[in-house]
């Protein structure tokens, strides 16, 4: 196939066997550039006018895209920073049992539930881009073990909203051997339902026999589960699937994928994590890039695209954008961020043009079947988690292909700050499967790895062969050329300059994950915060210098320890020093102000009688009982008078 212009169809020769899809204006005087299924044949150049058909076919997709597209608008947390408000003891439960097995709020995750809008966080040029209308079709790959099933279904359905369906061949889920109540059977129902759901729109594009009355409700109730739901997969030969898989034993994340990837039939894979949400139009771009200069003649690109992966807060879950970085990695063999080099952007149009990146941070990526295929797929004796990354990126460049990140397609990825997963022992995995990379890959710099880290010279590698000879087979360069032609950067000095943006990124253990203010911090008020229908103040235990200081109830009087001034961020800072953190989740102390939001971001009315709410914690601020020097407590938010207070103007 060819995409060509009106305006250039004169430079097409008359042998020529292509068959060209016309784009132009004057094909189509009431539709949009793409819109044309007007189509060429090489061979005698007569042109096929299916306008009318294209046309009926285009009304009703789109009629159906609203159909289909219905969200019941939830609040997004963004806006409404009460939304992971803790009210009683059952919503205490589900949080901590939540931050144990998944190691994120899942309270607010369920309460958002299947659909919501997020901010489009792309360039404002990637509106305008354009792409062809015919592109390859793409088969996503999730693999998940014991995923919150809200986070998950939401994942799924974040794709069905925001992705033409016309370019998806079918949503693959592994089940890594799950062991979550009942999990595995909730997703095999819900996705049962969701095939249904698609059967039906398929049936009525066919028959052109639209009863959108009938369906509108159906469809939009995501609990009218057909009743034989568990037992039947309602998959279609040829129309969109989503189809679920079970690993017959835990597999780690690696041959689950490799296991996902053998059950596909969509031309191109994409892997995605499965507590992600895509944004508006991801997809396009990622094939569109893929697709360039695949013709009849060559069937697939050696390149791996890569969306950029936005931030959904663990804790807040809400979705901010991310700066445009790539993916590098250090001598430790861990994966970083990494400032684009200078000169990467230099022009607008350098905003939305793809960016060539060292590595991949692993789990967001888009590659053709065959030529996954023929790079080598995974490293199947890797286990668990961790390494893959370093790996396919390392290989893709030195054996031919190529790495780049793709500014239009953001899709938001939930990081969390620790893992929630071990296999029981205590055995570093990734570790291990870092080292089996090494010794195939890094030549002569494997001893930088074993300079930093020694322990890394005693792990037990099990059998390299087969990947020695992959990388025999393909002929692939060295690793000192992938240092010097693809990723110099490596042993420059820090860059000084590096933002805070980037180094946060970096540093999701130290709760930097939090998100990005534009609004400018300033003071905006400052008052003493009393407890209801009593004379007594909150005021900090010791002076007000004194990090780590509790706090306590006091007589109010208006000494430097009993004033809080205000700021745009929603911070509470102790005269002008030290902000109020709920970092400690059972009692309030002093901190050095973070800007970061999160802990020491609250909610509160100006005025009488309102609680004090901390965003990260779902919690308020309280006290057992009304005395003086009694330590004030982060308690469940459900208006008692203990948790109720009046600020007091100063
Ligand atoms: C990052 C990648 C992740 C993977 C990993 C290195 C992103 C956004 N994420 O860590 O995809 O490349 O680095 O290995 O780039 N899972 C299983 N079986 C297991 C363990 C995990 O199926 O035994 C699933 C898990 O449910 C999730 C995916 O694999 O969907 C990735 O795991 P993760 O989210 O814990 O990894 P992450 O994002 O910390
Ligand atoms: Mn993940």
């Amino acid at each position: 196939y060819r995409y060509i212009n009106t305006d250039e169809k004169d430079k097409i020769k008359n042998n020529d066997k292509s068959i060209a899809f016309l784009e132009g204006k004057d094909l189509l005087d009431d539709g949009p550039r793409h819109n044309s299924l007007d189509r060429f044949d090489g061979s005698n150049w007569k042109v096929q006018r299916n306008r009318e058909e294209y046309q009926k076919k285009m009304m009703l997709k789109e009629k159906f895209a609203r159909v289909l597209g219905i969200k019941k608008p939830s609040p997004d947390p963004a806006l409404d920073k009460e939304f992971g408000i803790i009210r009683n003891a059952e919503d205490v439960q589900i949080r901590t049992i939540g931050y144990n097995h998944h190691a994120f709020n899942t309270l607010i995750s369920q309460r958002i539930g299947n659909h919501r809008d997020l901010p489009d966080t792309r360039n404002k040029l990637c509106t305008a881009q354009k792409y062809p209308m015919i592109l390859p079709k793409a088969s996503i790959i999730i693999c998940f073990y014991n995923e919150h099933f809200e986070t998950l279904m939401r994942s799924i359905h974040s794709i069905i909203d925001r992705t033409e369906l016309q370019y998806l061949r079918e949503i693959i889920l592994v089940d890594d051997y799950s062991d979550l109540d009942n999990l595995h059977d909730n997703v095999l129902k819900a996705i049962n339902g969701i095939n249904q759901k698609m059967r039906q729109y398929e049936e009525m594009i066919e028959t052109n026999n639209v009863d959108f009355e009938g369906i509108v409700d159906y469809i939009n109730d995501d609990n009218a589960l057909p009743r034989d739901a568990g037992k039947t997969q309602h998959l279609s030969q040829d129309g969109f699937n989503v189809k679920l898989f079970r690993t017959s034993k835990r597999e780690g994340l690696i041959r689950a994928r490799l296991f996902g990837a053998e059950n596909s039939v969509g031309d191109v894979l994409v892997f995605l994590d499965s507590h992600i949400e895509v944004n508006a139009d991801w997809l396009r771009p990622l094939l569109a890039r893929l697709s360039e200069g695949v013709d009849g003649s060559m069937e697939y690109s050696t390149r791996a695209v890569l969306p950029i992966i936005d931030v959904i807060n663990a804790d807040t879950f809400e979705y901010t954008a991310s700066p445009l970085v790539r993916g590098g990695f250090n001598w430790g063999l861990h994966f970083k961020w990494d400032n684009l080099p200078k000169g990467t952007i230099v022009s607008d149009e350098d905003y939305v043009k793809p960016i060539k990146s060292p590595t991949m941070a692993g789990g967001l990526f888009a590659i053709y079947r065959k030529y996954f295929e023929h790079i080598g797929k995974y490293d199947r004796d890797m286990d668990v988690w961790g390494g893959e990354n370093l790996e396919i990126s390392f290989r893709l460049w030195m054996c031919g292909g190529s790495l780049e990140m793709i500014p239009c397609s953001r899709v938001g990825h939930v990081f969390r700050k620790r893992r929630p997963y071990g296999f029981g022992e205590k055995e570093d995995y990734m570790l291990k499967n870092s080292m089996r990379m090494a010794h195939v890959w890094m030549d002569e710099y494997v001893q930088k790895v074993i300079q930093q880290n020694p322990l890394a010279a005693q792990v037990d590698l099990g059998d390299l062969t087969e990947r020695r000879a992959l990388r025999n087979r393909l002929q692939c360069k060295s690793f000192k050329w992938f240092l010097e032609s693809v990723y110099p950067e490596l042993e420059k000095s820090e860059d000084k300059a590096m933002s805070k943006r980037v180094a946060a990124l970096n540093d999701p253990d130290k709760n930097k994950f939090q998100p990005w203010h534009s609004r400018k911090r300033n003071y905006t008020d400052s008052f003493q915060i009393r407890l209801k229908k009593t004379s007594l103040c909150i005021q900090s235990a010791k002076d007000i210098k004194t990090k780590n200081s509790g706090l306590i109830l006091a007589n109010c009087i208006r000494t430097l320890n009993q004033i809080w001034f205000q700021t745009s961020r929603d911070e509470l800072v102790l005269g002008r020093t030290l902000c109020l953190d709920a970092v400690n989740t059972m009692t309030p102390l002093l901190g050095k102000c973070h800007e970061l939001g999160g802990s020491q971001e609250w909610k509160h009315k100006s005025g009488a009688a309102s609680p004090i709410y901390n965003t990260a914690a779902g919690m308020c601020l309280g006290v057992e009982r009304a005395y003086r020097s009694e330590p004030i407590l982060m308690v469940i938010c459900d208006n008692q008078p203990n948790n109720q207070w009046d600020f007091v103007r100063t």
